[in-house]
């Protein structure tokens, strides 16, 4: 757990293109968020809502290993009706295997639902108001993607640090220097930028998910 070091691997390069194309094009349909406080307001009611999470991840995690692995997540897909190509499995489960251990963890996992949450965003609009089949985590991600899409305000898809610095200033009463902080933790790979996955998993942390945690 928490190794930042630049993961080398390939496969997820087109699932890592497609994620930004859905960052870019939902970033064309504008934000409700207007300041950073008012994400830090959401955070109680974002952490209770991933909480509920952690049932539906027991629930697929069928051998209660702790951890989701590729036949499972394939299951869970399934449950979820959710529509992937076996190829688009494999890339989803690598990319959000952070620590590389084969398994998808609870506070991955959460990420990965997140990331499946974007990238179904036009297909299942048209076939029913909830894309998965879990309203209320879908409310809560639709958060995820606004408050990212209100932090990158030059909407190229990544938050860079003079965009989050600009954010913090415009918040006057709120501590700049916690907020850089967390800029640096969101950036796993240290090149000045954040992208939408990496903006998630630092969520996962802010909002006091972990791995671990008990029932
Ligand atoms: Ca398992
Ligand atoms: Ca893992
Ligand atoms: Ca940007």
């Amino acid at each position: 757990m928490g190794d930042g070091s630049a993961k080398a691997s390939v496969p997820t390069a087109k699932l890592e293109a497609r994620i930004l194309e859905a960052v870019l094009q939902r970033e064309s349909k504008g934000t409700s968020i207007k300041s950073i406080n008012m994400i830090i307001l959401k955070f109680p009611k974002i952490d209770e809502s991933l909480r509920k999470c952690k049932a539906i991840f027991e629930q697929f995690d069928e051998d209660k290993s702790g951890a989701i692995d590729l036949k499972e997540l394939k299951d869970c897909f399934e449950k979820l009706q959710v529509m992937f190509t076996n190829e688009e499995i494999n890339e989803i489960f690598k990319a959000c295997d952070l620590n590389d251990d084969m398994g998808i963890s609870f506070n991955e996992f959460i990420v990965l639902l997140c990331l499946v949450y974007l990238l179904k965003n036009d297909h299942a609009a048209t076939q029913s108001k909830s894309r998965m089949g879990i309203p209320d985590l879908e409310l809560t991600f639709e958060t995820l993607v606004e408050s990212f899409v209100f932090l990158d305000s030059n909407k190229d898809g990544h938050v860079s640090k003079n965009e989050m610095i600009r954010a913090i200033e415009e918040t006057k009463q709120s501590d700049g220097r916690i907020a850089m902080k967390r800029f640096e933790e969101m950036d796993w790979d240290k090149n000045g930028m954040v992208n939408f996955k990496e903006f998630l998993f630092a969520f996962t942390r802010w909002v006091g998910i972990e791995d671990d945690e008990e029932d």
